[in-house]
């Protein structure tokens, strides 16, 4: 799938939309998502213009990718996440509902989040 660049978190990358940055250096962005699912959920995204997990996991360089890992552990430990707890999860494609086709991760704390999988959805 190629790239769209004028994906909702391209536009923000930008500047041309607003966001409430929480994190930035320089291969990543990090804002409070509009729509949050938990208390707190911030969303991290790679400033290259990667499609999804697996285009970012495939095409990125071995320092964007350590870069943006420890960009997310740095987040939620600002965010005072790490002795409560937090889930990360990246939706990619048709069957996770992947609906911004910019690669990103969802960082969720502030309550018990439950478990990840009930036995129903299996
Ligand atoms: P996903 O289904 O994994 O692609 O989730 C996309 C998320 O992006 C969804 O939780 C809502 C969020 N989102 C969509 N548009 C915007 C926006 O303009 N600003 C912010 N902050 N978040 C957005």
């Amino acid at each position: 799938m190629a790239y769209d660049e004028n994906n909702i978190f391209a536009r923000i990358l930008r500047g041309e939309i607003p966001c409430d940055k929480v994190f930035e250096n320089e291969h990543v962005l990090a804002f409070r998502d509009i729509n949050p699912q938990t208390p707190t959920h911030v969303l991290v995204i790679p400033k290259g213009a990667y499609v999804s997990s697996d285009d970012f996991a495939e095409k990125a360089s071995d320092a964007e990718i350590a870069v943006f890992f420890r960009a997310v552990g740095q987040i939620a430990r600002d965010l005072g996440l790490v002795a409560p707890g937090y889930r990360i999860l990246a939706n990619h494609g048709r069957d996770a509902h992947q609906e911004v086709p910019h690669f990103h991760l969802h960082v969720f704390g502030g309550k018990d989040l439950g478990r990840m999988i009930k036995p129903a959805d299996k």
